[in-house]
């Protein structure tokens, strides 16, 4: 299937050509017939002689419904512009052709209508012209009435060279279906109508909803009029939503694969077509089948930051038009060229992005985003719209290989300080080492640490960092002298501060394990624990702490906290009366 949507003036006899192709009414509702104008989108549908099926999307001319004609063919590749044989280009005829043409619609085919009324040849030529100056090129033209049937023929053999012309679609992209109508089927609830211009749709499909919190659930599809399992783009389908009220989504709103699209309400975009200079200040954005109220913000020549009245799931390189609702004026087409730009705070800084902003095309680049981004997770960047090849450096995280290097030489500087900082500490903790670099993530950090740099108990440092400071070794190692043939007596704190051994220096060797700490200045070899539980086990049990200080050969200053430590290590056992036993 291939949808065209139609354009041109009011009463042009573009309803009247999709009913002579179709033999369907586009006209749905009984005012639009009664007035004899359309006012909302209609949908028709035939089949060409090549065995094709063309969807066509029918517009209203009049000026006052130029937002139902932008709902409409904004989501749609391909155009067929109407123009009256008797009354040739007229104002909305140059509004919808310049809509198109913002909107970058490059496929199109021109229908001079009411050739029974007039000669069609002065509203060809001029038509003709005005349609190849823009982003439709030329295009092939047809005569035709829809009251006689004349040229209806040809224009079906027209439409089918230009399904043939159309690119194939791409069926495994995510699935952005722009609602453009929504109402309520008796007994089955709620269903949206759009355009699918990519990917796949299936029952049961669980989609996302901007706005909502729950997924909705795909429970019927029709295409064409009839129900089907599945819907591969480009098709117009119907949707019926499982559970979805109806007030709960109507025309803008858009159907997601769920967690491939960045919900935006400020994007930076390039202006396209002629700018006017003079853009107001507030306008309507018109993407898809949405419109919402921006307000403009200059950047550089022909580019904008746009802030949306509400968010909409927008990619890197969509097209979309800005039009001023008051002047009845189509202000100029965009391009999307970032959709989570930065803010813009400093001095100075507008003008830095209007620079930045100068070299983007709306082509997704990989290699830019990570330059302009440093660090981001691949999921975001698919996420706007920028297809991921390059390998994380850790976890999901994207980094700018220059950036990266920069970081991995930060690491090393940051730990050497603060090795020098805090001499006596075995490294820099990683959560510090992280906010230091303000790294968003923990992962960032494990995978920046390289040899001789190793992460060790939750900090980084040299392989080494276990060991002690030279001076911290030296006095441990004497007090292992000292003491080897009397395991219990502690240093007295004055033989400790004669060692060097401060508060800072018994911290280190404590956490480095070469000392014990029993109490704040009572420090042991760190074997005495168990050749303690040895020699109080061949006490009679249960024992006394007398009997314990006397078997350990020490004083109530060892003999007190190294008892209530075995206690707490479950090695001994208080008794009620303050008795021990060992415990086996
Ligand atoms: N004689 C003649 N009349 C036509 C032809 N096509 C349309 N008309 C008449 O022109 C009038 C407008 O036709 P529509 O098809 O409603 O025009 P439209 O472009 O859909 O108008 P809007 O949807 O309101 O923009 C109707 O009265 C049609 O009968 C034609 O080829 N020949
Ligand atoms: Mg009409």
């Amino acid at each position: 299937m291939f949808v065209v949507a139609t354009a041109g003036h009011v009463d042009h006899g573009k309803s009247t050509l999709v009913r002579a192709l179709t033999g369907m009414e586009p006209d749905r509702w009984a005012e639009e017939r009664r007035r004899g104008m359309t006012i909302d989108l209609g949908f028709a549908w035939t089949t060409l002689p090549s065995g094709g099926t063309v969807a066509f999307v029918d517009v209203p001319g009049h000026e006052r419904f130029v937002p139902n004609m932008l709902a409409g063919v904004g989501p749609v590749p391909a155009a067929l512009v109407v123009v009256a044989a008797d009354e040739g280009w007229m104002p909305q005829s140059a509004e919808h052709l310049a809509a198109l043409d913002a909107l970058g619609v490059g496929y199109g085919l021109l229908a001079v209508t009411r050739a029974d009324l007039a000669d069609p040849g002065l509203a060809m030529d001029r038509a003709r012209a005005e349609i190849a100056a823009t982003s439709l090129g030329v295009v092939e033209t047809v005569a035709v009435s829809g009251l006689t049937g004349d040229g209806l023929p040809e224009l079906r053999a027209a439409l089918d060279r230009l399904a043939a012309r159309l690119p194939v679609p791409t069926v495994d992209d995510p699935v952005r279906l722009w609602v453009d109508r929504s109402f309520t089927v008796r007994g089955s609830g709620t269903v949206v109508t759009g355009t699918l211009g990519a990917g796949r749709l299936r029952v049961g499909d669980e989609l996302e909803l901007a706005g909502a919190d729950e997924p909705v659930r795909v429970r019927g599809l029709h295409s064409l009029g009839q129900a089907r399992p599945e819907a591969a783009a480009v098709a117009r389908v119907a949707v019926n939503l499982r559970g979805t009220p109806r007030d709960r989504l109507g025309r803008g709103d858009a159907l997601l694969t769920p967690g491939r699209f960045h919900h935006t309400d400020l994007v930076d975009v390039r202006l396209t077509g002629d700018p006017a200079a003079d853009l107001p200040a507030t306008l309507t954005l018109h993407v898809g089948s949405a419109a919402v109220p921006v307000r403009v913000r200059p950047l550089g020549p022909d580019t904008v930051r746009l802030r949306l009245a509400r968010p909409l799931p927008l990619l890197v390189g969509d097209r979309a038009l800005l039009r001023d609702p008051g002047r009845h004026h189509v202000s100029g087409g965009v391009r999307v060229l970032d959709v989570a730009p930065p803010p813009l705070a400093r001095r100075g800084a507008a003008a830095a992005r209007a620079q930045v902003l100068a070299d983007l095309d709306g082509r997704p680049d990989l290699a830019g985003e990570l330059r302009r981004r440093r660090l981001i997770q691949a999921g975001a960047l698919i996420r706007m719209g920028v297809p991921v090849q390059a390998a994380p450096v850790a976890g999901d995280w994207l980094a700018d290989p220059g950036h990266w290097q920069r970081l991995g030489d930060q690491v090393t500087e940051e730990v050497a300080r603060y090795a020098r900082e805090h001499p006596l500490e075995p490294g820099m903790p990683v959560d510090a080492l992280r906010q230091r670099l303000a790294l968003p993530d923990r992962v960032l950090v494990e995978a920046l640490v390289r040899p001789p740099l190793r992460i060790h108990a939750g900090r980084v440092g040299t392989a080494s960092a276990g060991a002690l400071p030279e001076p911290v070794a030296l006095a441990v190692q004497r007090v292992r002298a000292e003491y080897a043939d009397r395991p219990f007596r502690a240093p007295e704190a004055d033989r400790l501060v004669d060692l060097g051994l401060g508060p800072r220096e018994i911290g280190a060797a404590v956490r480095a394990g070469a000392l014990l700490r029993l109490a704040d200045t009572v420090v042991l070899l760190p074997d005495a624990l168990d050749d303690a539980v040895r020699v109080l086990a061949a006490l009679p049990q249960p024992f006394t702490l007398s009997a314990a200080r006397q078997a350990l050969d020490t004083t109530r200053r060892v003999a007190v906290p190294l008892l209530e430590l075995l206690d707490r290590r479950g090695a001994t056992r208080r008794l009620p009366d303050d008795a021990r036993i060992v415990v086996t």
